[in-house]
């Protein structure tokens, strides 16, 4: 069985039904889902604003580079045409971390887990600790705790991700 932790965001067309289409891409794999937040574009300013969403999923069927194709078959999916670096896209997907037994330390030519920039993006922390409020994520010095690292970023880089009120819906499922 492996666990990951996706970061999903838009920001170019219909951004909600972006996200959308990975919950449903994923169907029964998907074991939470965050909510919807409104964020300023991080590296690259002057671009429209985003929503992005975390999502936690489990598979026993993939291990990193299994959840890697199928975050690029999203995103092909979403009519991503890769352009600038950092730059807009109908779909970004993420692989944030990566859980067999253990955490996956991965570090190949199209794979870096745990995720090399997650600990400097409010986009990614906020939504993940909304479904983990316990999150921990490996850096350079080890395991740090996602709120802990969180609440190292600047106050206006917190501020960039604001709660949009909208809801991804995991559909058929009955709990
Ligand atoms: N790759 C390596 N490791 C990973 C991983 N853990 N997850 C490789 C996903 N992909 C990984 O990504 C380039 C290559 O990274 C992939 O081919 C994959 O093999 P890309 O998405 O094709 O290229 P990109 O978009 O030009 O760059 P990058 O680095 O993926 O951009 P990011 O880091 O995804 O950042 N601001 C806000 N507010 N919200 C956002 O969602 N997103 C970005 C994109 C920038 N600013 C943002 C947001
Ligand atoms: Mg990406």
């Amino acid at each position: 069985m492996t666990r990951v932790v996706l970061s999903i965001g838009s920001n170019l067309g219909d951004r909600l039904a972006r996200l959308q289409s990975v919950v449903d891409g994923l169907g029964e794999a998907v074991v939470a889902v965050s909510p919807v937040y409104e964020t300023d574009p991080w590296g690259r300013v002057e671009q429209a604003p985003f929503l992005n969403a975390a999502l936690i999923a489990e598979d026993p069927a993939y291990d990193g580079q299994g959840w890697l194709r199928r975050a690029q078959e999203f995103e092909r999916a979403a009519g991503r045409v890769r352009g600038e670096r950092w730059g807009p896209r109908t779909l970004d997907v993420d692989l944030i971390a990566c859980y067999g037994d253990t955490e996956l330390v991965v570090r190949e030519p199209n794979l870096t887990l745990p995720h090399p920039l997650a600990h400097l993006r409010a986009f990614v922390m906020v939504p993940w600790l909304a479904i983990e409020p316990d999150a921990r994520l490996t850096v350079a010095e080890g395991p740090r705790r996602v709120a802990q690292l969180l609440a190292e970023l600047e106050p206006a880089d917190r501020a960039a991700v604001r709660p949009s009120g909208l809801t991804l819906e995991l559909k058929g499922r009955h709990s």
